[in-house]
């Protein structure tokens, strides 16, 4: 899968993803990333790439022209069917696992990531086939959230992580908290490892892990299960879960 990103600071998404898993992605194969500076493509003998709002007020607009360039060629540097066009902003739809699920279809997903005010609304209405959020908050430019999408995109691509560390076992995989992980030694601060998880027994194993994992959504994130249909068992684990909670 190709991704390009649309960036005032391009070396700070180049030098974040060469890093760890998407690091590994891009030197595998499995994984591409171009970066494109909106000021390689103004026009004027400044370099401009931004302008004071119509209407007056505070900040900075970036400019039309110089994006739509900078989205055309990285267009153009790829001949490929599935191509999307996002730009991330606090306004856009909440990212949620669901919708990086769905970009692993995709040849070429291309990243805006706007820095001042904001971008010339006719370059987000004319050139974007979505708006996204990383959440309810607001940082200084849209290279970390674009950084954020690449690496839980290239994640679920295949060969990208290895069969033990498979995505398929991660929080939100399936709607649902990951359960608690222990390692050695096997008593700390007096809390011991919980027994089942020593007992050998795999089907036991997996049961105390599926209760666990309800029980976290319940008890941290009760809006997920909203949303969840729950098998039979689930919902006998759950109310285990919760019987055993009021014991403690
Ligand atoms: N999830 N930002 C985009 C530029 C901007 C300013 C105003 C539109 C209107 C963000 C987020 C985010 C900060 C990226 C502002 N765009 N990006 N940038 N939350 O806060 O993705």
């Amino acid at each position: 899968m190709r991704f390009d990103v649309v960036t005032l600071f391009p070396e700070m998404v180049q030098d974040c993803a060469v890093n760890g898993v998407t690091g590994r992605a891009i030197k595998q194969g499995l994984v591409d990333l171009s970066v494109w500076n909106p000021r390689d493509y103004s026009v004027d003998r400044h370099k401009t790439v931004d302008d004071r709002p119509y209407g007056g007020g505070p900040g900075m607009v970036m400019k039309y022209q110089p994006l739509k360039d900078a989205v055309d060629q990285a267009r153009q540097s790829v001949d490929v069917k599935q191509v999307k066009v996002v730009y991330l902003s606090p306004q856009g739809k909440p990212i949620k696992q669901q919708l990086l699920n769905e970009c692993t279809d995709l040849d070429q997903l291309i990243l805006i990531a706007g820095r001042y005010e904001g971008v010339d609304e006719r370059f987000i209405e004319d050139e974007c086939h979505e708006e996204w959020s990383l959440g309810d908050f607001v940082i200084s430019g849209g290279e970390l959230a674009a950084l954020v999408v690449i690496d839980a995109v290239s994640r679920l691509l295949p060969g990208v992580l290895g069969d033990e560390e498979s995505a398929k076992q991660d929080s939100h995989m399936n709607g649902l908290l990951d359960c608690p992980h222990y390692t050695r030694p096997e008593v700390v601060n007096n809390k011991v490892v919980p027994d089942v998880l020593l007992s050998g027994n795999h089907k036991g194993i997996a049961l105390w892990r599926m209760k666990q994992s309800l029980g976290r959504t319940y008890q941290k994130r009760p809006d997920l299960l909203l949303d969840k249909e729950l098998t039979a068992q689930q919902q006998a684990l759950l109310e285990e879960f919760k019987i055993e909670l009021k014991c403690k």
